[in-house]
C-alpha cells in the first residue's frame, strides 16, 4: 500500500465512522467500504482520490453551471473576505454586495419579480416562500386562503416545509408528512400518466385541469398558492407539455391562487434561458432560486418576490418576523455576482440556447432513442433523462423502480461518469461550459453504461 492509498483509505474509514450522508443507505454504504473521495475539480472534470477522473454529467447536484475550478470565484471570496467577511441583513443594516445582488436578480428575474428575499439553500428559500404566502394572505384579510398546492414527484428540498411541498412519498413517511394545508396533485409526466392513445395536448389539459378540480373540490378561498418547478427535476426531468403552463397560469390567475415557480434547478441558464420561466412564458408572483446563483462556490439562495406580495409586504408596514443569520451573507452574495458575471461574459445562456444544448439534445437521441431498453429521451438545454424501461414497446416500467437505474448509475461512475439515477430514469445536467468534444465523451460512456446494463439483464 502507498501512502496515497493509506490515506485514501484512512478518509473513508474516518468518513465511515463519523459522517452521516445525506440521502444515504448508512449500512450499505459502510458495507461497500464507504464513500468516493471526490478531490479536485476543473471545468466539467472531477478527480476522486484514488486518481481517476470523472466527467461530472450532473454539474455537482445540478448547480455548477460554471464549471469546477473557476479562479475569477475564488477571487472574488477572497478580496470580500479581506474586506468585510461578515455582516448581517437584520436590524436595517445591509452590505453593499447584498444589495448589489438583489439588484441584480431583479434586473434578470422575469418582470414584475423586484425584491430578492435572501436565504442559503433552496429549502429555505422555499420555507421562505411558505411563511411568506401565509402572511401574505393574513396581510390581505383573507386568513382562510392558506393552502398551497404542489405536484407528485416535485422536489423542493429537505425542511420539513419544503420536504411536505415535494411530492416524495418515501421522504413524507419518515418525517410524518406532509405538514397539514399542503396537497399535491399529479405531474405533467406523460410517460407514466398518459393514457393509451391520449394526445399530447389532451394529456396536458387533463393534466393542468388537475390543479382546477383540486381547487374547486378545496374551494378556491382556501387555496394560498400553487408551487411548481418548471421542468421537474429531481423528479426524473419531466418536460411538461405544450400547453400545459399556459393553462395553469390562467387557472392561478382565475382563482386568485399565487403562482410560485420553483427556478433552483431551472435558474441560470440550464434550459437555455436565464429562468425556466422564460422558456415557458410564466409571471410568477413568487420564485425561489438557489444552486446556480453562485454555481455551488458558496451557499446561497433567494426567494424573488413580485410587485403584488412585496406592496403588500411594505405597505401594510408590519414587520416580516423571519430571516437567517447569513441571509445576504456578503462574501455568497459577492461570489454569486462574479458567477452571474461568467455567465454574462461568456454568453453561457445563448450558448446553451443555440449551441451546446441543441448539439447535446441532437447527440443523446442519436444514442439512445433506439436502444432498446430506452423508453424515452427527454430534455432541452443542457438538461435530459434517458428512461430505461422493462418494454419499449409497451412502454412498462421494471418491476422494482430503482433497481436498474442503479446498476446503471454504478456502471456510469466505473466508465468515469458520474449520471444520476431517479427511479429508472437516467439524468443528465452537465456544466455549462462543456464542449463539444466532452458532449461525446460524455455521449460514449453513458452508452457504454446502458449496454452494460442490458448485458447485464441479458437483453441486446
Ligand atoms: N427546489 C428544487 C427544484 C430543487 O431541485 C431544492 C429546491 C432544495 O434546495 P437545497 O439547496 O435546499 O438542496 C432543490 C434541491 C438530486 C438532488 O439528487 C436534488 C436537489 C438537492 C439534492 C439532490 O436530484 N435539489
Amino acid at each position: 500500500m502507498t501512502t496515497q492509498d493509506q490515506a485514501d483509505a484512512d478518509w473513508r474509514a474516518l468518513d465511515t465512522r463519523h459522517h452521516l450522508h445525506p440521502f444515504t443507505d448508512y449500512r450499505a454504504l459502510a458495507e461497500e467500504g464507504g464513500s468516493r473521495i471526490i478531490t479536485r475539480g476543473e471545468g466539467v472534470w472531477l478527480w476522486d482520490a484514488d486518481g481517476n477522473r470523472i466527467l461530472d454529467g450532473m454539474s455537482g447536484l445540478w448547480n455548477v453551471n460554471v464549471g469546477h475550478g473557476r479562479q475569477e470565484l475564488a477571487d472574488a471570496a477572497y478580496r470580500q473576505m479581506r474586506e468585510l467577511a461578515y455582516y448581517n441583513t437584520f436590524f436595517k443594516t445591509a452590505t453593499p454586495p447584498a444589495i448589489a445582488l438583489a439588484a441584480k436578480l431583479s434586473a434578470l428575474a422575469p418582470d414584475g419579480l423586484r425584491h430578492a428575499f435572501f436565504a442559503n439553500s433552496g429549502s429555505e428559500a422555499n420555507d421562505t416562500m411558505v411563511r411568506l404566502v401565509r402572511h401574505f394572505w393574513n396581510l390581505e384579510g383573507r386568513p382562510r386562503k392558506k393552502t398551497i398546492i404542489s405536484r407528485l414527484y416535485g422536489y423542493h428540498g429537505s425542511t420539513m416545509a419544503a420536504a411536505s411541498l415535494s411530492g416524495m412519498g418515501p421522504m413524507h413517511r419518515q418525517a410524518d408528512l406532509p405538514l397539514p394545508g399542503i396537497v399535491h396533485i399529479m405531474p405533467p409526466y406523460s410517460f407514466d400518466y398518459a393514457r393509451g392513445g391520449e394526445s399530447p395536448e389532451a394529456f396536458a389539459a387533463r393534466a393542468a385541469a388537475a390543479l382546477e378540480e383540486r381547487i374547486l373540490e378545496l374551494g378556491a378561498d382556501s387555496i394560498a398558492a400553487f408551487v411548481a418547478e418548471p421542468i421537474q427535476g429531481a423528479g426524473g426531468v419531466i418536460i411538461p407539455p405544450e400547453g400545459y403552463w399556459s393553462e395553469i397560469q390562467r387557472i392561478c390567475a382565475k382563482h386568485d391562487v399565487l403562482l410560485v415557480v420553483d427556478e433552483v434547478i431551472c435558474g441560470f441558464g440550464r434550459t437555455g434561458h436565464w429562468f425556466g420561466s422564460d422558456l415557458y412564458g410564466l409571471k410568477p408572483d413568487l420564485m425561489p432560486l438557489a444552486k446556480g446563483v453562485t454555481s455551488g462556490y458558496q451557499p446561497l439562495a433567494a426567494l424573488m418576490i413580485g410587485d403584488r406580495v412585496a406592496e403588500t409586504l411594505i405597505d401594510k408596514g408590519e414587520e416580516f418576523f423571519h430571516g437567517f443569520t447569513y441571509s445576504g451573507h456578503p462574501v455568497a452574495a459577492a461570489v454569486a455576482l462574479a458567477n452571474i458575471e461568467v455567465i454574462e461574459r461568456e454568453g453561457l445562456v445563448a450558448r446553451v440556447a443555440d449551441d451546446i444544448g441543441p448539439y447535446f439534445q441532437t447527440r443523446l437521441r442519436e444514442t439512445f432513442a433506439d436502444h432498446s431498453l430506452v423508453g424515452e429521451v427527454r430534455g432541452v438545454g443542457l438538461i435530459a433523462a434517458i428512461e430505461l424501461v422493462e418494454d419499449k414497446a409497451a412502454r412498462r416500467h421494471f418491476p422494482k423502480p430503482g433497481e436498474v437505474g442503479t446498476r446503471c448509475r454504478d456502471h456510469s461512475f466505473r466508465q468515469g461518469l458520474v449520471m444520476r439515477a431517479v427511479r429508472d430514469a437516467m439524468v443528465l445536467a452537465p456544466p455549462l461550459v462543456i464542449t463539444k468534444d466532452e458532449v461525446d465523451t460524455l455521449m460514449d460512456r453513458a452508452r457504454q453504461a446502458v449496454d452494460a446494463t442490458a448485458r447485464d439483464l441479458g437483453v441486446n
